[in-house]
């Protein structure tokens, strides 16, 4: 029998802010999940994600069991782990002997845990004998290595989260905090509202939430970055405002940044970043004259093809004033994924060894090879994730691991990543959730276990170590990442190396963790002190933390001294160069991409839980209202988004938050909500020459409306992970389609389709089957003359499932009715009629998003609050909106500072 409530203290699994959690279980089921207030990254604070992670991972969606697929174009049927796993490694073994070691590769994630890194790590580059091992972290931190590498000598980056609350004045660049480190901006918010003089500027193409704290707004065109950081630092020199000594002391090469920089003049930098004169000088006097100054970055520098660039022209301006290694000061890069940092750590990047070394330096392979006692370890350069998933298209690898990410979903060009999947005559996929594009794939399917099943360390941003601990075992037969890997090499090793002692003799993560931190003895990371006693008894700890410390380090740098060959940190001088894609006459618009404040990438477990899609309930392309004017385009009209390398339908809207010439999609829906592989079918693969960093943020792109008048919606209730999985494949026909979830205490899946003429009855009679409204208590109304019908389910007086199809006027009113449990006589009038348009003056009207989802607030209800005459503490106490996580605050502030909109519009 399950014991009464207990809790074990762990962290969240989303963002790199890495806040602790409190996960409450009875030792087989999650209940509940608090703030840990004893954790140092969020003092028992969490955000809209990490305060719902109890809501998620739904079993319907979870891998269960091994699968495995005997020839392509067969299913894959339940397998055993001892039978999938000496599978595996036959067919590794068999590769490497035919085609040698690189002909494999492993693509692995910022979201496994540092053990789980280690044993891939050890597996590819000792036992297989490649460097193909690369992670996600390409797509997301490879530029913000760079960035501190060259300039600073180490790739750490120098700063705590105390120091976000200490500086005077703080440049948050390419960063969408409210939404993507949203714990770490509620520590900003209390702290600019003790200090209000404390300066904060946003550079970032759109008007984001964070820019709600902002006292600048730099709105830059995008890719623009390296001119404007020139620019500051032009009026920096011009007006006196760097600091020589420093300059003079602890750093090289400014004499030539100095000759580039003369080029940078405000005019010049004004138009090329699209902003006024002004507004440059006024952020170089805000940096300029701070007693601190502190920068924080994200994805806007580093996804991009000159990112390595950003991040060093960034540095420049802490190094040219000497904001770095004090109170409130230095280069700050936000990691994105809760163990980002880990991965760079262990080196799992291709070109990194574990313990912040180099794949390409013969001194660092032979140190790791003696630390493993294998004679040595390989050569030639590994592939990084885009060269990687190409070498897979064209043959090469032929034999390709994927762990705890979702290539299918979140790589650029996406079309071409199909195809590598499809053309690969091997692919492993080690998953927590079955449902993922990628696992569609896979010809072996490795159950993992996820969030509150699993131990070991993660690093966050901050460079502090936490201790992950595992509430609940795994459900059926998932097992850890560390096992699965480990038992994978122990098999691969008995054919690869016969008769030798094992590598991979490890049975607890602990294990791991001990022999990978003397790894980094005498290295800038050095963490050879810690241990999961020392994480258990002192909690969290910042690296370095070499043996004998009895505390971690909080701020790196303190003492002017950089870990270069000479101790000196370094300028660079690199010109700005526009994105690879220029604006031209068949794609007139940049689209951008990024994150929503409630989902998590490809949404394989926050797209399990319906109230995380309250806040944004479907995938939307934002147009500047100029730019819809000119296309003639409504708000909900259908258009069709194409870019040199592929195209998508879906709903477009006007959004005045970003400039003419851009577009805004979030980076979300790939080909399992949405159909047609999702926002990166559009994105390009350039990269960063430095860092092979992908621009995710500028892709070229043109919009065009597309008629498509047989229009299709459904709404059902119950088994929606089910229902998703049945129904999703019937859509591939349409020309659009998007599923999702909905609802709160009820979940419902929730579809929207069209395409240009009705589709086989058939079809639509299979897809009512599914649905639950072929037969039973449903009201119908068909008109096939016109290919037209409703159908409404009705249970207990309530709707419980909704489907129109050839024409779809009364979905919101539909909907609502749905969501407020009602069933009046006003449906069933309108039911039997074959009219379609909805009764009542409301008709049509959509419900309104949700904007504090842990309350349960409409923006509705917020308006008509701010209509009433209430400021944000009335609205806090009325409606208690914005007083448990906080994340709608940003939001609220705006609605506030807009004049007030009527409610019954
Ligand atoms: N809710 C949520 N939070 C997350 C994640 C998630 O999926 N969902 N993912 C996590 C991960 S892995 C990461 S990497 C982080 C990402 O965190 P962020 O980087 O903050 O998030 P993004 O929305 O990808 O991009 C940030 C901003 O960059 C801007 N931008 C685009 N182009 C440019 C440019 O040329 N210059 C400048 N200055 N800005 C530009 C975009 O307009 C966008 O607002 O979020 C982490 N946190
Ligand atoms: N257009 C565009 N594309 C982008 C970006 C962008 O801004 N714009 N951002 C890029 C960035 S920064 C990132 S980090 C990537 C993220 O891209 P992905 O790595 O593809 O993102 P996730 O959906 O988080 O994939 C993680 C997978 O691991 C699974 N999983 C969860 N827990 C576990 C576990 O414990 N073990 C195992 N084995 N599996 C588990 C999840 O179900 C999920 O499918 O996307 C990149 N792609
Ligand atoms: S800020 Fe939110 S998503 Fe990030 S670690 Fe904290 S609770 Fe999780
Ligand atoms: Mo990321």
């Amino acid at each position: 029998m399950a014991s009464p409530t207990q809790i074990t203290a762990s962290t969240c699994c989303y963002c790199g802010v890495g806040c602790g959690v409190l996960i409450e279980h009875d030792d087989e089921k999650i209940l509940g999940v608090q703030g840990d207030p004893a954790h140092p990254a969020n003092f028992g604070k969490l955000c809209s994600k990490g305060s719902t992670l109890h809501l998620t991972g739904d079993l319907d969606a979870r891998a269960l069991y091994p699968e495995l697929r005997l020839g392509k174009g067969l299913a894959r049927t339940r397998s055993d782990w001892d039978s999938a796993l000496d599978h595996a490694a036959n067919v590794f073994a068999e590769t490497i002997r035919e085609h040698g070691p690189d002909s494999v590769a492993f693509y692995i994630s910022g979201q496994l845990l540092t053990e789980d890194y280690y044993a891939f790590n050890k597996l590819a580059r000792a036992l297989v004998g490649t460097n193909n091992i690369d992670s996600n972290s390409r797509l997301c931190m490879s530029s913000a290595v760079v960035g501190y590498k060259r300039s600073l000598g180490a790739d750490a980056p120098p700063c705590n989260y105390e120091d976000i609350e200490q500086s005077d004045c703080l440049l948050i660049a390419g960063s969408n905090m409210a939404y993507a480190h949203p714990v770490l901006f509620r520590r900003l918010e209390e702290a600019k509202a003790k200090r209000p003089d404390m300066q904060i500027i946003v550079v970032d193409p759109r008007r984001t939430d964070t820019c709600e704290l902002a006292d600048l707004h730099l709105p830059i065109i995008p890719g623009s970055d390296v001119a404007l950081f020139h620019g500051i630092l032009h009026i920096l020199m011009w007006e006196g405002w760097i600091d020589r000594a420093y300059i003079e002391a602890h750093t090289e090469g400014f004499d030539a940044l100095k000759t580039l920089v003369r080029d940078y003049s405000p005019q010049m930098v004004s138009e090329i970043c699209g902003i006024s004169q002004d507004s440059l000088q006024q952020c170089a006097r805000m940096i300029g004259s701070a007693p601190s100054f502190l920068s924080l970055w994200c994805m806007g520098l580093n996804q991009s093809s000159s990112g390595s660039a950003k991040n060093s022209a960034l540095i420049n301006l802490h190094l040219a004033t000497g904001q770095i290694g004090k109170p409130g000061a230095g280069p700050f890069s936000l990691t994105g994924q809760p163990n980002a940092m880990g991965g760079r750590e262990t080196g799992s990047l291709s070109n990194l060894l574990p313990g912040h070394r180099e794949a390409g330096s013969a001194e660092h392979r032979a140190e790791v090879a003696q630390y493993w006692g294998v004679d040595a370890l390989p050569a030639s350069a590994g592939l990084s994730a885009i060269e990687l998933f190409e070498a897979v298209r064209v043959g090469k690898v032929k034999a390709l691991w994927i762990a705890c990410t979702n290539p299918a979903q979140s790589m650029p060009d996406q079309n071409k990543v199909h195809e590598a999947l499809a053309a690969c005559p091997f692919v492993v996929v080690q998953e927590a959730f079955f449902t993922t594009e990628t696992c569609h794939y896979a010809d072996l399917l490795l159950p993992a276990a996820s969030w509150g099943e699993k131990e070991g360390t993660v690093t966050n941003s901050e460079r502090r170590v936490s201790h992950v601990r595992s509430a609940v075992p795994a459900p059926a037969e998932a097992r850890p990442d560390w096992a699965i890997t480990t038992d994978f090499a122990r098999r691969l090793e008995k054919l690869l190396r016969p008769g030798l002692p094992s590598l991979f003799d490890f049975d607890h993560p602990q294990g791991l963790f001990e022999e990978y931190k003397h790894l980094t003895a005498q290295r800038d990371l050095d963490l050879s002190g810690l241990s999961y006693a020392i994480l258990d008894n002192q909690g969290p700890q910042q690296w370095p933390f070499p043996a004998g410390a009895t505390q971690g380090t909080p701020r790196l740098y303190g003492d002017g001294r950089y870990p270069t060959a000479n101790g000196r940190a370094q300028f660079h001088a690199d010109s700005y160069r526009a994105p690879k894609e220029k604006r031209e006459a068949r794609f007139t618009l940049t689209l951008n991409t990024g994150r929503l404040r409630d989902q998590w990438h490809g949404m394989s477990r926050t797209g399990t839980a319906a109230r995380l899609f309250g806040h944004v309930e479907e995938a939307v392309l934002s147009l500047h209202p100029e730019e819809m004017r000119r296309r003639r385009l409504q708000s909900g009209d259908l258009i069709k988004v194409r870019s040199r390398r592929g195209s998508l339908i879906l709903p477009v809207q006007a959004d005045d938050s970003i400039r003419a010439g851009q577009a805004y999609l979030p980076m979300h829906w790939g080909n399992r909500f949405l159909k047609g592989l999702g926002t990166n079918v559009l994105t390009q693969p350039a990269f960063d020459p430095l860092s092979k960093q992908p621009e995710l943020k500028h892709a070229g792109v043109e919009v065009e409306k597309v008629e498509l008048p047989w229009t299709f919606f459904a709404l059902a209730e119950d088994q929606v992970q089910t229902r998703f999985e049945a129904l999703r494949p019937l859509f591939e026909g349409f020309a659009y389609a998007n599923l999702n979830l909905t609802g709160r205490e009820r979940p419902a899946l929730l579809i929207r389709a069209a395409c240009a003429v009705a589709p086989e009855p058939e079809l639509l009679a299979q897809i009512d089957r599914l649905l639950g409204v072929h037969e039973g208590p449903v009201l119908a109304y068909d008109d096939p003359r016109k290919a037209v019908g409703k159908r409404v389910r009705i249970e207990d007086g309530r709707i419980t499932a909704i489907r129109l199809a050839g024409e779809t006027a009364a979905r919101d009113w539909l909907k609502s009715l749905w969501s407020e449990g009602q069933a009046d006589a006003d449906l069933r009038r309108w039911l039997l009629a074959p009219l379609s348009t909805p009764p009542g003056a409301t008709s049509g009207r959509k419900a309104s998003k949700t904007l504090c989802n842990c309350l349960n607030v409409s923006q509705d209800a917020v308006c008509a609050g701010i209509a009433s005459g209430l400021d944000l503490d009335g609205l806090k106490q009325e409606l208690k909106c914005g007083t448990s996580c906080g994340s709608c605050v940003p939001e609220i502030k705006r609605l506030l500072a807009t004049a007030p909109i009527a409610v019954n519009a």
